[in-house]
């Protein structure tokens, strides 16, 4: 049994665990839960960065982070699943999902940014910067969601969506209609989307 070291909040373990689900992994990986922000918890020891998700092969190796981890199960699955193997569709698939990615990464660090700086010291530009990288992100992707055979953009794009919602109140919504469509389609079609919502 491989082991995932995740908490239900985080985008990219969500990540891994719909990729898992796709690609008929699941029964093959325990969730065990991680906080980062204990000091005594393994995660430090397991992936030096102190960050989840990461994934525990059954002879001890750990692989992270979520992109590392997602071409790992697409490949120990027969390879070119989730992430072409070759040529253009494989670069545009890893742009497109590096885009998503970098978009939850300024997400969060806006999240971060109120959790751990002191009220007194928050600095607005550096919010407003980081939410600029989300802002511009959402115009290219509603200007033409990804489409086509289901690829870890599309896994990506739906867990920013649904972090967004959980962090910002889902105001992304209002001035994006063509992935709001976007959105209820790949939660209708992917079971493991709403699976694996957090509910705080
Ligand atoms: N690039 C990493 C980012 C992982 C990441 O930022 N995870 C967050 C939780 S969603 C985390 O561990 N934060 C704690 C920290 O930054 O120390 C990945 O794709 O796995």
């Amino acid at each position: 049994m491989m082991i995932l070291r995740s908490s239900p909040p985080s985008p990219f373990g969500r990540k891994v665990k719909i990729a898992a689900a796709l690609l008929g992994l699941s029964e093959k990986i325990e969730i065990v839960a991680a906080d980062t922000t204990d000091p005594n918890d393994l995660i430090r020891v397991q992936n030096p960065l102190g960050k989840i998700p990461a994934l525990i092969l059954e002879d001890g190796s750990v692989y992270y982070d979520s992109r590392v981890i997602v071409e790992y199960l697409d490949f120990a699955a027969g390879g070119g699943l989730l992430i072409p193997s070759y040529g253009a569709p494989r670069f545009e698939t890893l742009t497109l999902a590096s885009l998503a990615d970098g978009m939850i990464d300024a997400a969060i660090l806006q999240v971060y940014e109120i959790r751990f700086r002191d009220p007194a010291k928050h600095e607005p530009k550096w919010v407003t910067y980081q939410a600029e990288k989300v802002s511009r992100g959402l115009g290219k992707f509603e200007a033409s969601p990804p489409s086509g055979r289901r690829t870890i953009s599309h896994i990506s794009l739906a867990c920013l969506l649904g972090y967004l919602d959980l962090r910002f109140d889902g105001a992304w919504r209002k001035d994006h209609p063509n992935l709001v469509v976007w959105l209820e389609d790949f939660a209708a079609e992917v079971s493991a989307f709403e699976k694996t919502r957090f509910v705080p």
